[in-house]
């Protein structure tokens, strides 16, 4: 892994390699891959989807929608330039959407603990939440499903998504709460729409996915 930070473009420029790779309604059907994965998690309608396409800079990569509920499975994006492929994007399917039925939510909640406590390749977690709603109890408990590989140093990052919907001083305040919540983690401000913390994501995910030259 290279540490040294890459510039917003040379992030970006990676990002953009972005192609679909595959998808699978559970753990067992993904592909065995060697190459970092980074997952994007969160509640549904959070803007997981609109932040995968916001980081490529491609309108349709991933499937968003007005729609909670739209992504249903687990959905992995191959980043790399001249069509390697570096690392792993893994779009999931959010939860706690209200019309889904309870057996649908726990069938989803036991896909998704299979998938952050035993996917080989998983390398960072991005946990996405409203901004106005902040990290709820299901953010909590998948927090919790996750604890134990960020104690053995497991990158994971609060986004903190639509910002622009909320003032400065809301803003601020729904930071300083989400910091509290991930005990110090790390947390930003995030907006697809105003282009808030973009800049720093895509960096940041050249740092954990792009291999050392
Ligand atoms: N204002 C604003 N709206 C946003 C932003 N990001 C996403 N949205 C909207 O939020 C809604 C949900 O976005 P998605 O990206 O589909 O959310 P998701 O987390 O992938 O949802 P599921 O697939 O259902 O889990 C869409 O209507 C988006 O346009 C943002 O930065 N600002
Ligand atoms: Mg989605």
């Amino acid at each position: 892994m290279d540490h040294t930070p890459p510039s917003p473009a040379q992030a970006h420029a990676w990002l953009h390699t972005a192609r679909f790779l595959t998808e699978a309604p559970q753990l067992r059907d993904l592909p065995v891959l060697s190459v970092p994965e980074i997952a994007f998690v969160g509640r549904s309608n959070a803007g997981k989807s609109t932040c995968i396409n916001t980081l490529a800079q491609q309108r349709q990569l991933a499937f968003a929608s007005k729609m909670p509920g739209r992504t249903q499975s687990i959905v992995l994006f191959a980043v790399g330039k001249q069509g390697t492929t570096d690392a792993v994007l893994a779009d999931l399917p959010g939860y706690g959407y209200a019309a889904v039925p309870q057996a649908a939510k726990r069938r989803w909640q036991q896909v998704m603990a299979n998938y952050l406590v035993s996917r080989p390749n998983l390398r960072a977690v991005v946990l996405l939440a409203d901004a106005r709603l902040g990290l709820t109890e299901l953010d909590e408990a998948l927090l919790d499903v996750i604890r134990p590989r960020v104690e053995q140093e497991m990158p994971f990052l609060v986004l903190l998504t639509k910002a622009d919907k909320l003032s400065r001083q809301e803003q601020a305040k729904a930071l300083s709460v989400a910091r509290l919540q991930t005990r110090g983690g790390d947390a930003m401000l995030f907006s697809a729409l105003k282009r808030i913390g973009v800049d720093e994501v895509a960096q940041r995910l050249w740092q954990w996915g792009r291999p050392a030259p």
